[in-house]
C-alpha cells in the first residue's frame, strides 16, 4: 500500500487534531448516523487510554467512536478521493456521513477507502471512525475477553505491554488521478560500484509507464520505460548503516500517445544488499554486528501515539549510545519511524504483531501443565490465516525501506511445542514468496533451546531472548553466566547459522544502588549486561545484541510490574540509567563490527 505523498498529480490533507470522542453506548446508538453527542474530545494521533481521567475509558473493552468534519478541497473535482487511516488499533470502521466505507482488522497496518462516490469537491462531510480494542484467538496479537466477578468485561493478553488503543497514527484525505500508480516494488543490488535497481509498477488501468532515478541532489542518474524493468546507476552511493543515502524513483504514468503525464509518484530507495552467508550477516557484502534495542512505541499521555518530537529524540539517543539498529518489537511501527531510519542509516528488524502465541510461558517456567498452544481451539488455522494476512500487509507497506534488513515473523511463540512447525512452515514460505530479498527470523523464548526448538532451521538468523540473571538465577550472575554460555552454545553448534540476542535485560529502578549484586539496582543492570557481553564475545557466530528495552514502558497490571516494565536503559521520560553509559562505551567501541 503506497504512502500518500504530495506530487504534481496528488494532494493530501492531514486530518490530525482534536476529534469528538465517545465510548460505545455513551452517545447515540448508531454514532455514524449523526453528530456525536459528547463533551469529550480526543487527540489524534494518540492512544485514547491515558488522555482522560475516567477509568471507564482507560479500561474500556469494545468500540469507541471518533468523529470530525472534513472538507474535500474544491480543486479535486476530477480526482479520486481517498481516505487513509495509518492505524486503528485493533479494528477500525470508517463512515462517511452515514455510509460504511472501510473496515479493517489489525491494529498496526494502514488501510484506505476510495470515497469519491460519497463526497463532493468543496463540500464538507462527517467522518466517523469506530475503533475496537478487543483481541481474540484469531487476532494478531491474540487475547481473550473475560468477565470479572464484578461483571466487567476485561481484556486478557499474553504480551507484556499495555493494550493501548485508538487512532495512534495520522489520518489522511488524499487525491489520486483517475489513472494512477497503485503499487511499486523496488529491489536493489550492487555490481562492483554499479547499483542495480529492479522495479515493478502497478497501475489501476493499463497505461504506459516511465521511471527516472534521481540522486540525493535531484540529478537524474538512470531512466527506463515500462512498468517493470531494471536500472543501472554507475558509481552508486550505497545505503549503509550509519549513512542512509537515498535515491528517489520518480514514476510517471502516461496517456496512450505517451505525451501527457497522468500521474506522478515518488518513492525513495537505497541501494544496498543484505545476505546471510554461513554465520555472517552481510550488508553490502560486509559483516554487520547489530547493536541496539528492542523498542516500543510508548510514551506518557499519548500511549502509542506517533509523535515527531519523540521520534527525533529517540533516534538522537540511539546515536548517542552507539546503537546501529533496533527491532520493532512487538508490532510494525509508524511509517515515519522507518522513513527516519532510512534517512539516517539505522538498521531495522521489522517485526509483526504476532506476540503472545505461547500458552507455555508460565507453565514452562513453573512446570505446571498448560493448554496446548497450537490446538484449533487456541491458535490453529484461523489464527494462522490472520497471521498470514498481517504479514502480507506488513510486507506490502514496508518492502521498499532500505533500513529494513530482516523480517521477524513472531516474538517468543511456543516454538518447542508440538504443532509449531506446522503453524510456521506455511508462513515462512509465504514470507519468502512475498519478499525473496530479505532474511527472516523468529525470537526464541527461554523455554525453547537448541535441543527442543522445532522451527529455528526454517529461519536465516537464530534470534534468542534470554534472561539468565533475571527470570532465572536472579541475583546470581555467576550461575547465570554458565547457563547463558551453555544455552547459546546449543544454538550455535546445532544450527550453524548467525545467532543474535534479541532480548536481554534486567528491571532497574533509577536511583536504587548497592555495592552487591542486588537486582533492581543500577549497578546490577550494568553487571548483568557486562556478564552477557562476556559470553557473547566468546562466540564467532554471534551477529548482534539487542538489549531489552530501550526505555521503560507501560504494561498491564501484575505483581512483577511496578508501574510498568522497568528494563529500560532509559526511563520512560528518556533519562539514562547508569547502564546507558556502559553500553555507550561498548557500542561506540564496536562500531557495527565485532
Ligand atoms: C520477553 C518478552 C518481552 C517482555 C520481556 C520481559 O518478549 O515482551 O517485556 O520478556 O519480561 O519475554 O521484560
Amino acid at each position: 500500500m503506497l504512502k500518500p505523498r504530495s506530487t504534481p498529480t496528488r494532494e493530501q490533507v492531514n486530518l490530525d487534531g482534536l476529534w469528538r470522542f465517545a465510548l460505545d453506548g455513551a452517545a447515540r446508538p448508531e454514532p455514524w448516523k449523526g453528530p456525536l453527542d459528547t463533551r469529550l474530545e480526543a487527540a489524534v494521533p494518540a492512544s485514547y487510554n491515558d488522555l482522560f481521567t475516567d477509568p471507564a475509558i482507560r479500561d474500556h473493552v469494545g468500540w469507541v467512536w471518533y468523529q470530525r468534519t472534513a472538507r474535500v478541497p474544491r480543486g479535486w473535482t476530477d480526482e479520486r478521493v481517498l481516505l487513509r487511516v495509518d492505524a486503528a488499533t485493533h479494528e477500525g470502521r470508517v463512515y462517511v456521513d452515514g455510509v460504511l466505507v472501510a473496515e479493517h482488522v489489525g491494529g498496526y497496518t494502514p488501510f484506505e477507502a476510495d470515497i469519491t462516490g460519497h463526497v463532493r469537491a468543496g463540500d464538507e462531510f462527517r467522518l466517523t471512525i469506530g475503533v475496537n480494542n478487543e483481541l481474540s484467538n484469531v487476532t494478531i496479537p491474540p487475547g481473550t475477553v473475560t468477565v470479572a466477578r464484578s461483571g466487567r468485561r476485561e481484556q486478557q493478553y499474553k504480551h507484556d505491554f499495555y493494550n493501548y488503543a485508538g487512532l495512534a497514527r495520522s489520518i489522511w484525505l488524499h487525491s489520486v488521478p483517475p489513472v494512477h500508480v497503485t503499487d511499486v516494488t523496488i529491489t536493489t543490488g550492487l555490481d562492483g560500484t554499479t547499483g542495480t535497481v529492479g522495479y515493478s509498477v502497478e497501475t489501476n488501468s493499463s497505461a504506459p509507464v516511465r521511471v527516472r532515478a534521481l540522486d540525493a541532489d535531484g540529478a537524474e542518474v538512470a531512466a527506463a520505460a515500462g512498468a517493470t524493468g531494471a536500472l543501472r546507476i554507475d558509481g552508486a552511493t550505497p545505503w549503509r548503516p550509519g549513512a542512509g543515502y537515498l535515491y528517489e524513483l520518480v514514476i510517471e504514468v502516461l496517456d496512450e500517445d505517451g505525451g501527457g503525464v497522468l500521474d506522478v509518484y515518488r518513492e525513495p530507495f537505497g541501494v544496498r544488499t543484505v545476505e546471510v552467508r554461513g554465520t555472517e550477516f552481510l550488508i553490502n557484502g560486509e559483516p554487520f554486528y547489530f547493536t541496539g534495542f528492542g523498542k516500543h512505541e510508548d510514551a506518557p499521555v499519548r500511549g502509542k501515539g506517533h509523535d515527531n518530537a519523540h521520534l527525533v529524540h529517540d533516534f538522537q539517543l540511539l546515536e548517542w549510545i552507539g546503537a546501529n539498529s533496533f527491532r520493532t518489537s512487538h508490532y510494525p511501527y509508524a511509517e515515519e519511524v522507518l522513513e527516519f531510519a532510512d534517512r539516517h542509516g539505522i538498521v531495522v528488524i521489522d517485526e509483526t504483531a504476532a506476540v503472545g502465541l505461547n500458552l507455555a510461558v508460565q507453565g514452562g517456567l513453573t512446570g505446571r501443565p498448560h493448554d496446548p498452544t497450537w490446538a484449533p481451539e487456541n491458535f490453529g488455522a484461523a489464527t494462522r490465516d490472520a497471521h498470514a494476512r498481517h504479514l502480507r500487509e506488513l510486507i506490502a507497506r514496508d518492502k521498499n525501506h532500505p533500513s529494513v534488513v530482516m523480517w521477524c515473523l513472531a516474538n517468543e511463540s511456543s516454538s518447542a511445542e508440538e504443532g509449531a512447525r506446522e503453524y510456521f512452515e506455511p508462513l515462512v514460505e509465504l514470507t519468502r514468496e512475498l519478499d525473496p530479498t530479505r532474511p527472516i527470523t523468529h525470537t526464541a523464548w527461554l523455554g525453547a533451546t537448541g535441543d527442543n526448538d522445532l522451527i529455528a532451521d526454517l529461519f536465516d538468523v537464530v534470534t534468542v531472548n534470554r534472561y539468565y540473571g533475571w527470570y532465572i538465577a536472579n541475583g546470581d550472575l555467576e550461575a547465570a553466566e554458565q547457563y547463558l554460555e551453555h544455552d547459546l552454545r546449543g544454538w550455535v553448534e546445532k544450527f550453524g547459522k548467525p545467532v543474535m540476542m534479541g532480548e536481554y535485560g534486567a528491571d532497574t529502578l533509577p536511583g536504587l544502588h548497592s555495592v552487591w549484586d542486588v537486582p533492581w539496582t543500577e549497578e546490577y543492570q550494568r553487571a548483568y549486561f557486562e556478564m552477557n557481553h562476556r559470553v557473547f564475545d566468546r562466540f564467532e557466530a554471534f551477529v548482534g545484541e539487542h538489549v531489552w528495552n530501550f526505555a521503560d514502558f507501560a504494561t498491564s497490571n501484575g505483581i512483577h510490574r511496578v508501574d510498568g516494565n522497568k528494563k529500560g536503559v532509559f526511563t520512560r521520560d528518556r533519562r539514562p540509567k547508569s547502564a546507558a553509559h556502559a553500553l555507550r562505551a561498548r557500542w561506540t567501541g564496536l562500531n557495527g563490527r565485532k
